[in-house]
């Protein structure tokens, strides 16, 4: 039987905007460390094991408006190079990292950015060097792909925190701002059929007032 998921708490319904950002890149080129880097005051990670990710929620401010960030991390699946759609379903940006000591890592970024870009052809997508620590040099070499791609490039560390921050910050900026923008037909088609969901729902339980009212008239 499948696990319920955790119940949700407050953040959720207070927060003005909701966003998802997932991250992809092989096994070990430390994705969980860098949002555990990130996240590292008080973050609270959940352990979907049933569903094979991991899921980190934070809390942010941006533009005066409150945010909740849903992080996907993999647990694990990365290991097959490549992911259930539903970890892509309604993301609104993308963490790809390589490991810059493993140069299978980085030729593997294509592989990801093409599994990402069928299922979302839109959305934000950093490329994340990672582990500079080990190898300073590296920041003076340069790497094609995101150039090709259009993609920003940033140096990081998850051991020592370089550039961790920023990234993050960089990518909840990018989702909020697809959202809010954008054009994305399979987004729309979403969106409607929720505004069309609500709107049954609301045609139904004014339906039933009216219903209740006329029974209410009927009793002498
Ligand atoms: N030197 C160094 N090691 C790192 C860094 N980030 C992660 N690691 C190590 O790389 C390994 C894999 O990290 P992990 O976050 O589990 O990778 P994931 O499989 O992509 O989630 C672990 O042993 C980490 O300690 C880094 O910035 N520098
Ligand atoms: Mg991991």
């Amino acid at each position: 039987m499948a696990t319920p998921l955790p119940e949700p708490d407050q953040d959720k319904y207070d927060a003005d905007e909701r966003v998802k950002i997932i991250c992809l890149g092989d096994s070990a080129v430390g994705k969980s460390k860098l949002m555990e880097r990130f996240l590292m005051d008080g973050y609270r990670p959940q352990q979907l094991s049933t569903y094979a990710l991991n899921l980190y929620q934070h809390s942010a401010t941006v533009g005066g408006r409150s945010v909740l960030v849903d992080f996907w991390d993999t647990a694990g699946q990365e290991r097959f190079q490549s992911m259930h759609p539903s970890y892509y379903h309604k993301a609104h940006a993308c963490i790809m990292v390589f490991d810059v000591q493993r140069k299978v890592t980085y030729k593997n970024l294509a592989n990801w950015y093409k599994e990402l870009r069928d299922y979302r052809p839109e959305i934000p997508c950093l490329v994340v060097a990672n582990k500079i620590d080990a190898d300073a040099k590296v920041t003076q070499k340069s790497f094609n792909f995101a150039k090709k791609q259009g993609l920003p490039l940033y140096f990081v560390s998850a051991a020592d925190g370089t550039n961790v921050v920023k990234v993050f910050k960089e990518a909840i900026h990018k989702a909020i701002s697809y959202k809010q923008n954008s054009r994305d037909f399979m987004d729309e088609v979403m969106r409607e059929l929720e505004n069309f969901e609500l709107e049954q729902t609301e045609q139904d339980s004014e339906k039933e007032d009216e219903e209740e009212e006329e029974e209410e008239g009927a009793v002498p």
